[in-house]
């Protein structure tokens, strides 16, 4: 294994055990949320995962190697300051030795690269509205890394029709945990049908063994919110209007801290809630997963 990848003790454990694994990102932590919420996602989210009897391995830049598996220590220091780290920035943040927070696609990365196939978050990137050349790299990802990425769907200041479509183009599945419907990060319905609906976690896990057994690379289990924030579509389209001289990598964060102002906060616990939600729902299935393996080897 290359020496740009530093697996921490309890993941390394729990890899050569193949006790149920779920990695998390740290783009939520450096640029997503705001302090205190940060902390507050990442240390919740594997919480919950050691609730259910899962190993979490949250992914970050830091002293030029790709960590999986980090202290609370580590947290810190990506809560402090970080850089965002997509798929394409990974050579040259380690190679620079940057403190870097990792979005889905770079997570995605890391997580198979150290053999983890479980991954939650808040929502996944994809294509801006009115925007369509904005497409986030985590689409990309999805189409080429066989990892199972758990959200509340894609952020709701995206364009989940062609977010949608593109996965379809992509071909990555998008499985909704007990819903016909793509949620849209801070409701529960965005009127968008998912390619197919799972309602236990074996049935996740089957669906997944099948899915990578037959060729398919990214799956992204769409788990709707635990709760609803009220008028988000008015505050996104407000949020969306207001930014429209911004882009590149600045327009997701910015776009969260405007709809977390016109929202008085609300939707940052939300947010929170959402994402420990998905780390819950993920490592039930990485457990069922992990069951089914010892059942047919
Ligand atoms: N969802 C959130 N908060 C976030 C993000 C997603 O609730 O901070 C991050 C994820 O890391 C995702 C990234 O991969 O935003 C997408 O950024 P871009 O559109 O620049 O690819
Ligand atoms: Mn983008």
């Amino acid at each position: 294994m290359s020496d740009l990848l530093a697996i921490s003790p309890e993941v390394a454990d729990a890899l050569s055990r193949g006790k149920p694994i779920v990695a998390l990102e740290t783009s939520i932590v450096g640029q997503g949320l705001p302090h205190p919420y940060n902390l507050r996602a990442a240390r919740e989210s594997e919480a919950a995962i050691r609730e259910e009897g899962a190993v979490p391995a949250t992914v970050a830049v830091m002293d030029g190697r790709v960590h999986v598996g980090l202290t609370d220590a580590d947290l810190q220091r990506i809560a402090a300051g970080a850089i965002k780290v997509s798929s394409r920035d990974l050579g040259w943040a380690t190679g620079r030795g940057a403190i870097g927070a990792t979005t889905v696609a770079a997570t995605m990365r890391a997580a198979a690269m150290a053999g983890v196939r479980f991954f939650a978050t808040g929502g996944i990137g994809g294509v801006h509205r009115g925007r369509p050349e904005d497409q986030s790299a985590d689409l990309v990802e999805l189409s080429r890394t066989p990892v199972a990425v758990f959200c509340a769907g894609a952020k709701i200041i995206l364009d989940l029709p062609l977010t949608l479509e593109r996965l379809e183009s992509f071909g990555v599945p998008v499985l909704g945990y007990g819903t016909d419907e793509f949620p849209a990060f801070y409701s529960k319905h965005s009127g968008c049908p998912v390619s197919a609906r799972v309602d236990k976690p074996i049935d996740v896990a089957r669906v997944l063994q099948a899915s990578w057994a037959t060729g398919t690379r990214g799956v992204v289990i769409a788990v709707p919110p635990p709760a609803e924030l009220e008028g988000a579509e008015e505050l996104v389209q407000r949020a969306v209007r207001e930014l429209a001289d911004v882009s590149g990598p600045d327009l997701t964060p910015r776009l969260l801290a405007r709809v977390a102002e016109l929202s008085n906060g609300k939707s940052l616990d939300l947010n929170v809630d959402l994402v420990v939600n998905n780390a819950r729902v993920a490592a039930r299935v990485a457990s069922a997963f992990s069951e089914l393996r010892k059942g047919s080897s």
